[in-house]
């Protein structure tokens, strides 16, 4: 970031020692180099040796995790944790090359124990990786011009936008878009070009980090361009969401969205789910004003004590929200015009082949929870070889093989077909399913989620069978915990994890991604989840109007109460 510089008046004024712990070691890791270089020559252990630089490398898209499942086994016989990194790349709005895609293939194949990860911000991560392999990746990703930048971190994250094909009239020009803003939010330290790259400290007499300043964003912050009808990137779940306006003459701007988010943590209700709240209009060429000026207000008046109340959410609802958007006017030295009319019809994606109007094809592949494991590499693998267009992750864990000329469509076919894995029937519940990765990566997870999901779904087919609602779309949402990282505040149908087998059921949520949930069940097992729910769809199936989804009946029928404060209460 360039044209905005830290506001030194309040960050001298907030002294350091009054502040959380964690924003005095940003303060102190000389723009996010810690001794991360240092510590990874350290061969004693498999971890980072120092608790500081496990943080930092966060803001580098690692994370230093252990395999839970071993975390029993391994301390009876005293060993440490059998320790392992993820790692996620910088994808902005989820494309990527056949050359790119064949690199991470090579490099998940080598260093990543055979799989890859689609995630629900549309990027990939790399599990089950050793300290040793953490630099060939990097740098294997460096040479297909690939990073894993601010991936994670107190900083804004990776930037999304609308992949679904229906919505191709401007996705070229938003995916374009959603790149510059990526660059353009990036932090500029060098530190990652010499940890990573081993280039030379280059002394420079200019600010090192010009927006940020040495304690970066006070937690993490994203941004995501969404395109009507599609809400696949639940643009109401964004920090800041800007939704695409135009018509056949072109792209005219952009209705704004911001204090977007889902975390929450158990037991805290002073912690909620948030939707975002549009505040206006903006014209296309005050993309890049309004992002700075909306992390400008954050970076200067999130909570910097607090790191349970430091996201933008919190920050809006304390101060306001008509004060936070004078504010961002301020900084962006415009005001909004008002908000235009637009229409969301899903926020699922659309599977098999699509055509659209440039005479190009795109086939979606349900890739369940975005799991990429030996069989889907090797065939994804055959694809890149041949493909010529882009692949696209979509935020339901999806992958698209896009921009497919004609003629092209058969030979992938074939290949997928080789492979078994032609387009086949998935039930409509599963295609609109998503689970985060929880256990046995995620050091936060409280239950299973990705590997509990399926058989879940299983369950629940022959219950929808019996309803007769086997091809009805309803959203269904998974977390291992209530972080929420599958979105699950916005689930037609919700579980978020407690305890091993124990979770929480939400009911009501939207179908276009309009509208948060309610709780119906705390901390209950299977039998009463699929109790609970077999007497609900039986009623929708019985009670619906023609054309309502699931979430807006239970609103109806009076099985949940509406949320209508556009964030979520524990009652
Ligand atoms: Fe997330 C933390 C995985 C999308 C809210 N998330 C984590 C960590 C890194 C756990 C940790 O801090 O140690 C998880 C790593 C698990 C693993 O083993 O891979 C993790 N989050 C994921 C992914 C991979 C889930 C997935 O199955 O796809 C998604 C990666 C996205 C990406 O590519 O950048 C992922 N996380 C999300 C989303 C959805 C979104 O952004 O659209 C959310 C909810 C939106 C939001 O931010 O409010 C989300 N993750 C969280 C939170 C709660 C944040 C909060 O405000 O309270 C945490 C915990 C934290 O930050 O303290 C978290
Ligand atoms: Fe881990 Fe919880 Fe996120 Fe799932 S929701 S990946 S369990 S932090």
């Amino acid at each position: 970031m360039t044209a905005k510089t830290i506001d030194r008046s309040r960050d001298l004024s907030q002294s350091l020692d009054k502040l959380s712990a964690d924003e005095r070691m940003k303060a102190a890791s000389d723009y996010l180099r810690g001794t991360i270089a240092h510590g990874l020559l350290d061969r004693i252990t498999g971890a980072m040796p120092s608790a500081g630089d496990v943080k930092l490398m966060k803001f580098q898209g690692i994370y230093q995790q252990d395999d839970r499942d071993l975390r029993d086994e391994r301390r009876r016989q005293k060993l440490e944790p059998a320790y392992q990194f993820m790692i996620r790349v910088r994808m902005p709005g989820g494309v990527c090359t056949p050359e790119q895609w064949l690199k991470l293939d090579g490099l998940a194949r080598q260093h990543g124990s055979q799989t890859l990860r689609v995630t629900t911000r549309q990027t990939f991560q790399f599990h089950w990786v050793l300290k040793d392999s953490l630099r060939p990746i990097i740098q294997g990703l460096h040479e297909v011009l690939l990073d894993t930048v601010a991936a994670c971190g107190d900083d804004s994250r990776g930037v999304m936008c609308t992949v679904n094909p229906e919505s191709s009239l401007f996705h070229a020009q938003i995916a374009a878009l959603a790149k510059q803003v990526s660059d353009h939010v990036i932090p500029k330290t060098r530190a990652y070009h010499e940890i990573w790259y081993g280039a030379e400290r280059i002394a420079s007499s200019g600010p090192e980090e010009p927006f940020y300043g040495r304690t970066y964003m006070p937690r993490k912050f994203k941004i995501g361009f969404a395109l009507p009808p599609s809400n696949d990137i639940d643009v109401f779940a964004q920090d800041v969401g800007f939704i695409a306006i135009g018509d056949a003459n072109g792209l005219q701007g952009f209705n704004v969205a911001i204090g977007g988010g889902m975390g929450r943590t158990d037991n805290a209700p002073e912690t909620y789910p948030r939707l975002a709240s549009v505040i206006g209009f903006i014209p296309a060429d005050k993309v890049f004003a309004c992002a700075d000026a909306a992390m400008t207000v954050q970076r200067d008046y999130g909570d910097r004590k607090d790191r349970m109340h430091a996201r933008f959410k919190y920050t809006i609802d304390d101060k306001g929200l008509d004060w936070i958007k004078a504010e961002i006017e301020r900084h962006m030295g415009s005001k909004f015009e008002a908000e235009r009319p637009y229409e969301f019809t899903s926020n699922g994606d659309v599977f098999g082949w699509v055509e659209t109007p440039d005479g190009r094809h795109h086939l979606t592949l349900f890739v369940e929870n975005g799991r990429l494991d030996l069989a889907w590499l090797d065939t994804l693998r055959d694809v890149a070889r041949i493909h010529t267009g882009k692949f696209r992750m979509t935020a339901n864990q999806n992958v698209i093989i896009a921009d497919v000329e004609a003629d092209d469509r058969a030979a992938i076919d074939a290949v997928l077909e080789s492979h078994g894995k032609a387009p086949g029937h998935v039930s409509a519940l599963r295609r609109n399913s998503i689970a985060c990765v929880a256990l046995p990566t995620c050091g936060l997870a409280m239950a299973e989620s990705e590997r509990y999901l399926p058989t879940l779904i299983d369950k629940l087919e022959p219950i929808l069978a019996n309803h007769g609602l086997a091809e009805e779309p309803i959203t269904i949402r998974m977390s291992g915990c209530p972080n929420g990282c599958s979105r699950p505040y916005i689930g037609e149908i919700a579980l978020t994890g407690r305890a091993p087998g124990k979770y929480n059921l939400y009911l009501g949520g939207g179908f276009r991604g309009e509208r948060l949930n309610r709780m119906v069940l705390e901390n209950a097992g299977e039998s009463a989840i699929l109790e609970t729910l077999d007497e609900v769809l039986g009623r929708y199936a019985k009670e619906r109007e023609p054309g309502e989804h699931f979430g807006d009946f239970t609103i109806r029928a009076g099985i949940v109460r509406e949320v209508t404060e556009g964030r979520f209460f524990n009652d």
